[in-house]
């Protein structure tokens, strides 16, 4: 059976995105991972918490161990919150008919073609037939790059490799891309370092930058937010500490940028 299939890029989350980006605010996301999650209701205390403490989005996903029904039963339960909901799917699994939207990310430096491009070209279409928003996300994995680099079969960058980071997120661009996350793997022992954050940020002043991976206290995340992240994602940090998080949100909101 044929179905006519119609795209949605870039629309209402990106409009909120954006628009927050324009008056000088830095974003935190709140990223929520089935997999790591005890259960649904863990799900809404945290949501509770940092929803209170200003975070800006929820993304849901992970890259091992996801279903389609697991990111639908969390997306349901956040959706009373009203902020966005943005899948962040490991693997065509990862999608959803319940989000708003989807980071809809090609792993640049994977030597597997499947999460180049594969993985999109099946995604694609049910994106399409479901509605979901589209924000075409060059995905970029530096350093030590946990489950995701491992499961994406990437080539980290090295820490200390700036430039290559920095090309990345041109060719990134330039293929389209206005979203650019660099990405040092959940749990990484070090985040993304801020000089690659700055030379990225110059190199592509207009791409909406997430940086996200191993952000473990206020001051790390206000320093990549200073050192021109857009958004700042955090994941991990509520299994050891709820407050923690709290504060890490806080910090991100305070941090406001001349325009
Ligand atoms: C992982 O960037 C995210 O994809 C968040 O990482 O879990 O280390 O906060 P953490």
């Amino acid at each position: 059976m044929s179905v006519s299939l119609r795209v949605k890029r870039e629309d209402r989350v990106s409009k909120y995105i954006k628009d927050k980006v324009r008056e000088g605010q830095t974003l935190h996301f709140t990223l929520i991972d089935p997999a790591k999650l005890p259960d649904l209701s863990s799900a809404e205390k945290i949501a509770d918490a940092l929803v209170a403490a200003g975070t800006d989005c929820f993304m849901i996903g992970g890259s091992l161990g996801v279903s389609e029904r697991d990111v639908d039963e969390i997306a349901i339960k956040l959706k009373k919150f009203g902020i966005p909901i943005i899948a962040f799917p490991g693997n065509i699994s990862g999608l959803s008919k319940y989000v708003d939207a989807v980071l809809f990310m090609s792993l640049l430096n994977s030597e597997d073609p499947y999460y180049i491009v594969g993985a999109q070209v099946a995604g694609a279409v049910v994106v399409a037939r479901y509605g979901i928003e589209a924000l075409p996300t060059g995905y970029i994995v530096v350093g030590y790059g946990g489950t995701a680099g491992y499961v994406g079969r990437a080539r980290p960058i090295p820490y200390e490799k700036h430039e290559i980071v920095v090309a990345y997120a041109l060719a990134a661009y330039m293929l389209g891309m206005n979203y650019i996350y660099l990405e040092a793997g959940s749990g990484a022992p070090k985040p993304v370092p801020l000089e690659s954050v700055k030379l990225v940020k110059a190199a592509v002043p207009d791409a909406i930058l997430i940086v996200g991976g191993g952000i473990r206290d206020p001051d790390t995340a206000t320093q990549l937010a200073q050192a021109g992240a857009d958004v700042i994602v955090t994941g991990n940090i509520v299994e050891d500490s709820l407050e923690k998080a709290v504060s890490i949100v806080r910090a991100v909101k305070s941090v406001r940028k001349s325009s």
